[in-house]
């Protein structure tokens, strides 16, 4: 017996497993699927990265109050499929969702039948996707339950630029020669960038609960193209609404790659954008604020800039954050985010436009 299947074990839930396969998707938690005979539901069983998720108890705290209160709003609403609809964890042996085997901790999620994933978006699916997220975002607008940071001050610009000076002072594996023009470059924006941090302490802008890992490859679809659920709930917290809209359109309406070595390549899709906002403003706009409209164009901009900013920050530490697959693999993200700011920040004024015709 591999050690896979002593884990497996410890989810009563888990019966007649077939085959144990590893996932390749995302850059934090190890993934596998679980696949059991005919008749039982197949899992994903995670291993979740305790290096990154510091307090996995307090992650899986956040991830069952989240799913109950989605679970219990489709319930009444009448909603009968409810497993492919909201994803649920299995109890291990020891009453929590999750199970640390000394070293490490995993945990087991129903495996969504009939879901695919999507890499890329079309406009058709953008707009469905910008509803589904305009219409999580609202769901959880009431929660009543107070969701603690999984990682504190994931999407806040001035920790990251804090970061990124911390290592640049520190300069600890002599990579700073190489990108001290860059880091000037970045800086140079830097106040702009941390805008909403100031908007916050001056009261003017609220903190609401965010996915804050938008992206096409979070969200499971049906055969059919229709959105069947949000999945990676690792980074539900509190944090500016806009980071959910920025943070997808940084990866949905970029035309390259995350990690495109040819920048030529790395455009905004204006397309994708004017559907997915069209989709979000839809079911957002019930709970939006003025300032938080106003700021929409602005997070396009700022989720790039702070992707460069955490790239180049590991970068410059050493490659200890992000899996990486060669040596320069967070200097090539780097660039290819910086550039795709670049392309955002030509198209603010378009952005404001488009947004005023919906409004
Ligand atoms: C990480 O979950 P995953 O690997 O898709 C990161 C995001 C970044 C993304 C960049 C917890 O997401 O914030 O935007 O990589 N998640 C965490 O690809 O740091
Ligand atoms: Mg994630």
């Amino acid at each position: 017996m591999n050690s896979l299947n002593q884990i497996i074990e410890k989810f009563p839930e888990i019966k007649n497993v077939e085959s144990v396969k590893p996932l390749t998707a995302g850059l934090i938690n190890q993934t596998y699927l679980v696949t059991t005979q005919e008749g039982t539901p197949n899992f994903i069983l995670q291993c979740i990265n305790h290096n990154i998720f510091k307090n996995v108890d307090l992650l899986q705290n956040n991830i069952e109050c989240v799913t109950s209160h989605i679970r219990k709003k489709l319930a009444d609403a009448g909603e009968t499929d409810l497993d492919r609809k909201v994803l649920r964890f299995a109890m291990a042996d020891n009453g929590k969702t999750y199970y640390f085997d000394g070293e490490k901790y995993w945990r087991a999620c129903v495996f969504v039948e009939g879901s695919v994933t999507l890499d890329t978006v079309t406009p058709e699916s953008s707009y469905l996707v910008g509803l589904k997220f305009g219409e999580f975002e609202a769901m959880l607008s009431d929660m009543s339950c107070h969701l603690e940071e999984t990682i504190p001050d994931f999407h806040n610009m001035e920790f990251r630029i804090k970061q990124l000076r911390d290592a640049v002072n520190a300069n600890p594996v002599g990579r700073l020669d190489k990108v001290k023009d860059l880091v000037a470059e970045i800086e140079k924006d830097a106040n702009n960038m941390c805008r909403a941090e100031r908007y916050y302490r001056e009261g003017l802008l609220p903190k609401r609960i965010c996915h804050c890992d938008t992206k096409v490859s979070n969200m499971l679809f049906d055969k059919e193209g229709n959105v069947l659920c949000i999945i990676d709930l690792d980074t539900v917290m509190s944090s500016f609404i806009f980071s959910d809209y920025g943070d997808f359109l940084r990866s949905a309406a970029n035309t390259g790659q995350e990690d495109d070595k040819n920048l030529d390549n790395v455009k905004f899709n204006f397309e994708i954008f004017k559907s997915f906002t069209k989709g979000y403003i839809e079911s957002a706009r019930c709970f939006l604020l003025p300032i938080e409209i106003d700021l929409l164009p602005f997070a396009v901009t700022l989720f790039p800039y702070m992707q460069a900013v955490r790239f180049l920050t590991d970068y410059i530490n050493g490659d200890t954050y992000y899996q990486i697959k060669y040596p320069e693999h967070n200097y090539v993200r780097t660039l290819a985010q910086y550039k795709l700011y670049k392309e955002t920040v030509a198209a603010i004024d378009d952005m404001r436009s488009y947004i005023e015709t919906l409004i």
